[in-house]
């Protein structure tokens, strides 16, 4: 059955805060729910948690709350502090362990009436029950007789956005800022008051809102004030503000002629600056910082640490209670390549651990999961294991940079809970308060909180209470001593593991003023679970996709099973038509770190190599004949990486440099799982399309629409990795596909050896990002070309697939004749990240069903746009599919491939 009321058109702004209605039975469970809420006490936290309150309820079951403040006069929703709740209800008894963020959904007696109580240790903490009590009601969870208490894993559940003051946003794909726009922080702040809100609703409480790369002009003296403006957005939602600032202010814009952080006059500018600061941003949140990295400037020029930086800033805060995230993201990237010694991997833990303890403890280091750059499988950062007395947080990208960019569906919480998960093994950590010894089933002692027991038994975590497992990567668990205390990464970025006063998790999110967000609808799914994982790493990923695809998408069942078991395939789907076997996503990472290039990463001082040559693949990093990266992990992970036979296939070429006929436990070789991988990744993605399809008039026409579009682009998008990296992979090792399709595509008609009018035949860099390594393009100057062939087949139905290349410096436009009929065109106005005629830009078109007679002249026509030059690589003929069979005389449909 369709609940068509929640067919209405929808924008995707609302995210998972739609509060559509429910249907009737629905909404008759909730019908004891009180009508007033009652709010104890003011701040602008309570008043939203009210109005929120009163919102969520109208929408979904159609009733107008009264509202009221202090006094509780009839049965209702009362929200307030544990310390309001105490005078209020002295009776009832809180539970001791709430504290922080955290919050206590109960039911209790208020005053002689019976009510639905939400508190919290703070108003932020009653803000976020209100969305927990919300969240339920939407996804049709019982409101009555609750009592759940939650708490945050780690007080810091932070995002990033990389925007730039001139309005674009580094590595966003989303629009444009919604904080800034010429070099100003926006007039209209609607959105950035949104974005909080959706914050809150996911227990995120910081967000730093300008590019790391930071413009110095951010701490100008007339910026600050339109900083606090943000601020004022944000403060109803509990998000406090930060800034990500260049540690070269001081002498760039500051007049100073030094920015040495131990020169007292740079000294004495930060605490000038900070106090100006919390002057006008009572609550600002704190400094990010980026420093020696990428060409940034650093403590490095004046021979000082990262510790001397980070603690100049962190003393300026200390009084007003902000903290100095300091990013360990420090590498040389002009690294010698053809020393096989150099390892970019090893920079963060080079560079941090020796400082381990400097830092003051209002310093969090900011840690990427992995070593490299958020790359579509890394192995876990060992950093994490190695800061015994210093903060630490996870740094996590929601936009996906390197893995698809918000045009291919990949969604992360799975690839976050291997790295979350991940038992890191720390030798002898300290005993931690309140571990609690217990006997398990099988008799033996199982230590650490309820949360620690929870891990094991997570779905997404192969081991159990009884069987403790290293959580590896690519699912061949590892045995452990059930002895030795379990040390996964989140609980060491949470501060559990070595008790450290304060840590968690960092997002980088870059949403953008599109309507959605971030371009691709479902996408913010990455949004969410980020949050919810930040909250609470010990849900599974299938619990994060199907909570959020019920708020986003309703709770028709089919909706539901379809979308989640979608999300929680895409990610290991892009990794196997990018970059599979830990070998990196293979993407041209010079530049816009989208479409294949797979030679881009070698003979250049980035330090993301592959070292693919003629006979092997792979980076070696063992200790014994490598880089000895694996010597930065505790001993009994590191143990497991620096043996080939043990290391998981699904990073082998992570840490070892092997023969393309070496033999992986998936019983073939790595050339042919290179080639299987790809294509199965490819078919993959052709899938999602078709489950999508079967959702047609069960979710509104717009989200509909757009996440096809993107879909069937990346389904087309998929091929064109495919054929680009097994192309290289046949070309540089000379192995043929056992199965003998890399370099044969029988129903390919190359561009090139069509008949062309006005076109001219090209060569595409790289090669491998065309067939054949060649492309036709038109003149920008001619009005338009064409190339034509003659269909020599059998007559019947046929599905057209025309592979061109959308360049973003204009909107060219295509037409197919048949024997002089247009059967379809198209424009090419995407605006995919290139003007290059390349993988980036390589784009499909399929025709579906067209009646093709021996003879037919098929005629692509091609039409220029300033620097777009209409380019066509081939066009591929298949017999129709069954759907277009059974539909004979319908003019077929058609979509971007
Ligand atoms: O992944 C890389 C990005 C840069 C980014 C850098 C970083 C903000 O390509 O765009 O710069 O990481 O994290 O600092």
């Amino acid at each position: 059955m369709l609940l068509h009321g929640m067919l209405h058109a929808e924008t995707g702004a609302e995210a998972w805060l739609r509060y559509a209605p429910l249907g009737e039975t629905e909404a008759a469970k909730y019908s004891s729910l009180p009508a007033s809420v009652v709010v104890l006490g003011d701040s602008l936290l309570l008043h939203s948690a009210q109005q929120e309150t009163i919102r969520g309820a109208r929408g979904m079951l159609g009733r107008t709350l009264r509202e009221a403040t202090d006094q509780v006069r009839e049965e209702s929703i009362v929200l307030g502090s544990i310390a309001a709740l105490n005078t209020a209800a002295p009776v009832l008894k809180h539970p001791p362990e709430l504290r922080g963020d955290g919050f206590w959904l109960t039911t209790g007696n208020v005053n002689g009436f019976t009510c639905l109580i939400i508190a919290g240790a703070t108003d932020r903490g009653v803000l976020y029950g209100v969305f927990a009590l919300l969240s339920r009601i939407a996804r049709g969870e019982s409101a009555v007789q609750l009592d759940d208490l939650e708490q945050p894993y780690a007080p810091v559940r932070w995002v990033d956005d990389w925007d730039n003051l001139n309005g674009r946003i580094e590595r966003g794909y989303a629009g444009r800022s919604i904080f800034f726009d010429g070099g100003k922080v926006r007039d209209d702040l609607t959105r950035a008051g949104d974005y909080a809100r959706l914050l809150a609703s996911i227990g995120i409480n910081g967000c730093a809102v300008n590019n790391v790369n930071a413009d110095p002009k951010v701490l100008a003296d007339d910026f600050l004030p339109q900083l606090a403006r943000i601020a004022d957005a944000f403060r109803p939602w509990g998000v406090q503000m930060a800034i990500s600032v260049d540690l070269s202010t001081p002498k760039v814009i500051g007049g100073l002629d030094t920015f040495d952080p131990l020169d007292p006059r740079v000294r004495d500018w930060w605490l000038k600056k900070v106090e100006d600061i919390y002057k006008l941003i009572p609550d600002f949140g704190g400094i990010v910082v980026k420093a020696d990295s990428e060409g940034r400037s650093g403590p490095s020029t004046y021979g000082r640490t990262p510790a001397d930086a980070a603690n100049m800033i962190a003393r300026a805060l200390k009084p007003h209670g902000g903290l100095v995230f300091y990013r360990a993201f420090v590498y040389n990237h002009h690294l010698d390549w053809l020393n096989p010694k150099n390892d970019r991997a090893k920079a963060a833990y080079d560079n941090f651990h020796p400082l381990d303890g400097q830092f003051d403890d209002n310093v969090i280091i900011q840690i990427k999961y992995g070593p490299i750059d958020f790359q579509v499988r890394e192995p876990v950062q060992p950093l994490f294991a190695g800061l015994r007395n210093t903060n630490e947080a996870i740094e996590l990208q929601i936009t996906q940079e390197y893995t698809g960019q918000q045009r291919h569906l990949c969604f992360l919480a799975p690839m976050w809970k291997e790295v979350l998960d991940f038992d890191l093994q720390v030798e002898n950590p300290p005993r931690r308060h309140g571990d609690t010894e217990k006997i398990g089933p099988s008799g033996h002692r199982i230590i650490g909180s309820s949360a620690q027991l929870l891990t094991s038994r997570s779905p997404d975590h192969p081991g159990s209470p009884d069987r403790p497992v290293l959580a590896s990567w690519g699912g061949h668990p590892i045995t452990r001593s059930p002895d030795a205390l379990l040390t996964p990464v989140k609980d060491l970025v949470a501060g559990k593991v070595f008790h450290r006063p304060t840590g968690g998790f960092v997002g980088v999110a870059n949403v953008g003023l599109d309507a959605n967000w971030l371009g691709h609808p479902l996408a913010m799914a990455n949004l969410y679970a980020f949050g919810r994982l930040a909250w609470n790493p010990n849900l599974s990923a299938r619990a994060v996709a199907d909570e959020w695809t019920q708020l986003t998408f309703g709770r028709d069942p089919l909706v539901l099973r379809t979308i989640s078991s979608m999300l929680l395939s895409s990610w290991h789907l892009y990794e196997s038509y990018t970059g599979p076997l830990g070998i990196g996503t293979l993407t041209d990472i010079t530049g816009s770190h989208y479409g294949p290039g797979v030679e881009s990463s070698e003979r250049n001082g980035w330090g993301q190599w592959h070292r693919a040559d003629h006979q092997g693949v792979g980076m070696d990093r063992t200790q014994a004949t490598g880089t000895g990266y694996t010597a930065q992990y505790p001993e009994a992970v590191a143990r497991v990486y620096e043996n080939l036979a043990t290391t998981p296939d699904d990073l082998l070429l992570f840490f070892h440099h092997v023969p393309y006929t070496y033999m992986l436990r998936a019983g073939k070789t790595v050339i042919q799982q290179i080639y299987d991988s790809h294509y199965e990744g490819a078919q993959g993605a052709q899938q999602l399309v078709v489950q999508w399809e079967s959702l047609k008039n069960h979710i509104d026409d717009e989200r509909y629409e757009a996440v096809l579009a993107r879909l069937e682009y990346q389904a087309g998008h998929a091929i064109v990795w495919r054929d680009a990296v097994c192309n290289w992979f046949l070309r540089i090792s000379g192995i043929p596909d056992a199965k003998g399709r890399v370099g044969h595509y029988p129903n390919r008609i190359e561009a090139e050896a069509m008949q062309l009018q006005g076109y001219s035949v090209i060569d595409v860099a790289p090669p491998e990002t065309a067939s054949e390594g060649k492309a036709v393009e038109c003149s920008a100057t001619a009005q338009n070309c064409a190339a034509v062939f003659h269909f020599q087949e059998k007559a019947g139905w046929y599905d057209v697939d025309v592979q061109y290349f959308d360049q973003n410096s204009g909107a060219s436009k295509f037409r197919i004749l048949v024997d002089n009929q247009v059967v379809d065109e198209w424009s090419a106005g995407d605006a995919l990240p290139s003007a290059k005629i390349n993988g980036d830009t390589s784009t499909r078109r399929e025709i579906r069903g067209l009646a093709l007679r021996p003879g037919d002249e098929i005629r692509i026509e091609g039409f220029p746009d300033r620097g777009a030059h209409a380019a066509l690589d081939y066009m591929e003929l298949h017999p129709a599919s069954g759907y277009v069979q059974a539909t004979a005389g319908n003019p077929g449909s058609h979509g971007h491939r």
